[in-house]
């Protein structure tokens, strides 16, 4: 992509309604503007970002047997009626009204959607176990949306629900969802703490929320400090029984309203307490939707059998904000590889020299041959103005151009994690990025 034809108006100034540095850094680099109190439009370079997380979602969701399906977002008030919802959800669902008069709402969450289609579409325990997934938007009026899209109005939420015939395979499926989490955030760059935790509107005793570790998150968590020890590369490749998640499993971790000081076995010297941002939620539920909504199959000695359900929330949009809070320095954000929206960014330094331009433009080409991703600052601006835009957006590789390296036949690449810089010939340049 050429940023001459590009979509991408940095802000020079820091918004001064972003009381947090990813909602500063987000705005000023341009991926989102707000729309409304916790609505916000995903510019070029967001929904990038956006589309990756989601990505890397859906295929440790697929890994896991999770199937995708894609739910509306506007539901009618009938099916919350059923399940006792409708008046318990409270001012935070947005209710509307259709033309007919008829009570409709924007969706907050998909577990009565999801019971309905399966109680109307499965019949035998034979179909059983099943995890269907969606990934889409949901709007919950919340009192205070706040920090950007972290506490968005409209978010984007991948939200699966699993059923199965008893409570073995419901622990089952829910184990699996719990180690999918791990490999997920591992593979977005993050380290995840996996906290007890309460489950609220959703129903049922099992809990357990995933938070990353920030000074600017709205959780507060409590954990056995042996947790730290636990690596991404560990995670990575979790499986069910790797010795990382038994050793998650076994560690004490709370979110504060779960914590209980006097019960609580970790010394206290061992007991940490910091701040997290919460970027999943599994539940396990047992019958709850099931029962209310008539959700039987039949059972392998033909009688009836509610089906055990389980539901798991991953805040897609929200992670946007969670990964530039636990990557950023003071020039700007440091996107891992894996969800940057563009992994170089190609600088020319002197858009008025034409060798330098043809050797820009050659390696744009060369770097879209090798099907690599980049962003190629071709426009007519001072370096100093090129290099702080790339230092702000992000992007993990900087290669520079400049009429002093083309003498030589060299370039320069820098890492934006390290902001180390080397000096290296185009080929060898390239062989870089491939071999990464
Ligand atoms: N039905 C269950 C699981 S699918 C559920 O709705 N769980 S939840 O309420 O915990 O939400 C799941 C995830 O969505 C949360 O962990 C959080 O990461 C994200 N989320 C929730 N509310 C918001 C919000 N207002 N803005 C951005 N993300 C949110």
């Amino acid at each position: 992509m050429r940023l001459s034809s590009y979509f991408m108006p940095v802000l020079k100034e820091t918004p001064a309604e972003a009381q947090i540095v990813s909602h500063r850094l987000m705005l000023r680099a341009c991926l989102v503007r707000q729309q409304g109190a916790g609505i916000y439009a995903w510019l070029p370079l967001g929904l990038r970002v956006l589309r990756k997380i989601e990505q890397i979602v859906r295929e440790e969701q697929n890994r896991a047997g999770a199937i995708e399906v894609l739910m509306p977002t506007i539901q009618s008030a009938e099916l919350w009626r059923e399940s006792g919802r409708y008046d318990a959800y409270g001012p935070e669902m947005l209710r509307i009204k259709d033309r007919h008069d008829r009570d409709m709402l924007f969706g907050p969450t998909n577990e009565e959607m999801i019971t309905t289609i399966f109680r109307d579409c499965v019949k035998s325990y034979r179909d059983l176990p099943r995890n269907l997934y969606h990934i889409q938007w949901k709007f919950r009026d919340e009192v205070r949306p706040r920090f950007g899209v972290m506490r968005g109005r409209e978010f984007l939420m991948k939200d699966a629900y699993s059923f199965d015939l008893n409570a073995e395979g419901a622990h089952a499926s829910y184990n699996a969802m719990f180690v999918a989490y791990l490999r997920t955030f591992a593979r977005l760059g993050l380290v995840a703490v996996p906290v007890r935790a309460p489950t609220g509107p959703i129903g049922g005793d099992l809990s357990h929320e995933f938070q990353i570790l920030a000074e600017t998150g709205e959780s507060e968590l409590f954990y056995d400090a042996a947790l730290e020890s636990i690596s991404r590369e560990d995670l990575l490749e979790a499986t069910t029984d790797s010795p990382a998640v038994t050793k998650l499993l076994s560690l004490y971790a709370m979110e504060s309203e779960q914590h209980d000081a006097a019960t609580c076995t970790v010394p206290k010297d061992q007991l940490r307490q910091k701040r997290g941002i919460e970027v999943g939620h599994i539940f396990y539920f047992g019958t709850k939707y099931t029962k209310a909504m008539g959700c039987t199959v039949s059972g392998p000695d033909g009688s009836q059998v509610y089906p055990e359900m389980g539901s798991y929330g991953i805040g897609v949009s929200r992670l946007v904000g969670a990964i530039i809070e636990a990557s950023h320095d003071d020039a700007g954000i440091i996107w891992p590889e894996a969800v940057a929206p563009f992994r170089v960014g190609l600088i020319n330094l002197r858009a008025d020299d034409a060798k330098c331009a043809a050797a820009a433009d050659d390696l744009y080409e060369k770097l879209n041959n090798a099907g690599i991703e980049v962003l190629y600052d071709d426009r007519d601006e001072r370096g100093g103005a090129k290099f702080a835009t790339m230092d702000l957006i992000g992007l993990p590789w900087q290669i520079t151009v400049g009429p002093k390296g083309v003498e030589k036949g060299v370039v320069e690449m820098k890492a934006r994690s390290d902001s180390v810089k080397e000096e290296m010939t185009v080929a060898a340049a390239l062989n870089k990025l491939m071999g990464i």
